[in-house]
């Protein structure tokens, strides 16, 4: 009998949108009961700034500022801000092209403009997206092909899912020194189609390594739709093989991100080993601008229309309005959500927040590019 193979979308399972995330519990604790008023108001300011980030270069390559390809973290910023809120300063991230306002939010909780804090700076990370001389990656790239031994950050590779074999070393390097650090690495659900993706979160659930794997399942890796890449319903399924926790986070929503990742973190900090988190979202845009106009053609406008339903920011100020956290006028104060980067102004955002961006953007300007003869820098060893 010949082999059946199915591409007929139909024949596929189908995997929850994001409104309704389908989301269970896989003894989660309520961490967000914890968190301080002041603590809820700077996780709103962050997903201020993670929108901010990705409006304003959007802007800024429209004006002709500025050159190559932007990778949009549009409608997917509570993963980073919820996943990183908790994190000890001592634990190390590695993010990857969706992840570009993760590397200057680690470690940035009340302190920002901080230097010496563990993340990267504003200045450094607009240093990075302008190719200058300041820059990790002193101008061999524009995104994130960076990171950092000494702020924990782990350099990304082009190849999906390759962070994650380096991450569970790093971490079993630290336990091996009496480290009680916690990795969290994070994909996108086609990386989770890779190899190595399972070689590695094997490996970290064979030596119970403190490996958490977030899965961003915005339900399209470039043209590829979800269902063509994982034949489960969700993506936290895979965990099962692994014999660890999967987790399921709104994506949408802050504080659940927040509760699903902290109950991964102290899971393995505690000893206890790896787990994959997936967070159900939707990619706003193209898989970079140079795809927004393929997008959408190969995505259903409906579609598109229904990912974007549940704008991060909004859900989060609904949230804070329910706490009494935010007054309805403060509500009514800064309405970025739902407008693209076409739509929205400086004024749809915290003054601090355009200030802190102004402030890298003005220090990357400054900034000259690095001379043509440094380029063989890192690639070629002199001979003595
Ligand atoms: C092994 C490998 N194959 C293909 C690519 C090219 N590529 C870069 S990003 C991407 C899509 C990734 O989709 P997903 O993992 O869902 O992340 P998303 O972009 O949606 O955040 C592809 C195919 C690559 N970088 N590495
Ligand atoms: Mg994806």
């Amino acid at each position: 009998m010949p082999l059946q193979t199915t591409t007929d979308a139909a024949e596929l399972p189908s995997h929850d949108q994001v409104s309704d995330p389908g989301i269970r519990h896989f003894a989660t604790k309520r961490y967000r009961d914890s968190l301080t008023k002041e603590d809820c108001l700077e996780m709103f300011r962050q997903l201020y700034l993670a929108r901010y980030f990705d409006v304003r270069l959007i802007k800024e390559k429209k004006r002709g500022r500025l050159r190559g390809t932007l990778y949009s973290s549009h409608n997917q910023e509570a993963i980073l801000v919820g996943s990183l809120f908790g994190l000890r300063s001592t634990d190390w991230i590695s993010p990857i092209h969706r992840d570009m306002p993760a590397f200057f939010l680690k470690d940035a909780k009340f302190q920002w403009a901080e230097l010496d804090r563990m993340g990267l700076s504003i200045q450094q990370v607009c240093s990075q997206v302008w190719g200058r001389v300041d820059s990790p990656g002193r101008a061999r790239d524009n995104w994130s092909h960076i990171g950092s031994k000494e702020k924990r950050i782990i350099h990304s590779t082009s190849m999906l899912a390759g962070t994650i074999p380096v991450a569970a070393g790093v971490v079993y390097a630290d336990r091996m020194n009496g480290g009680d650090a916690v990795v969290v690495t994070y994909n996108g659900e086609g990386s989770t189609a890779q190899g190595v993706f399972h070689e590695a979160v094997n490996f970290a659930a064979v030596h119970k390594l403190p490996v958490v794997t977030i899965i961003e399942n915005n339900q399209w890796a470039y043209g590829t739709p979800v269902r063509l890449g994982c034949a489960t319903p969700d993506v936290a399924d895979r965990a099962k093989g692994f014999g660890i926790p999967g987790y399921i986070a709104d994506g949408q929503d802050v504080f659940d991100v927040y509760d699903k990742v902290m109950s991964a973190v102290e899971f393995a900090r505690s000893g206890q080993g790896p787990s994959i988190v997936e967070c159900k979202t939707f990619r706003a845009y193209g898989h970079g601008d140079h795809d927004d106009d393929r997008a959408n053609k190969y995505r259903d406008p409906a579609e598109i229309e229904h990912g974007r339903l549940r704008d991060p920011i909004a859900v989060c100020r609904q949230s804070l309005l329910d706490l009494g956290y935010i007054s309805a006028e403060e509500a009514e104060m800064f309405i970025a959500e739902g407008k693209n980067a076409s739509e929205a102004t400086n004024e749809d955002f915290p003054p601090e927040v355009v200030d802190y961006l102004n402030s890298g953007i003005e220090f990357a300007l400054a900034s000259p590019q690095p001379e043509a003869e440094e380029g063989g820098m890192w690639v070629f060893k002199e001979s003595k």
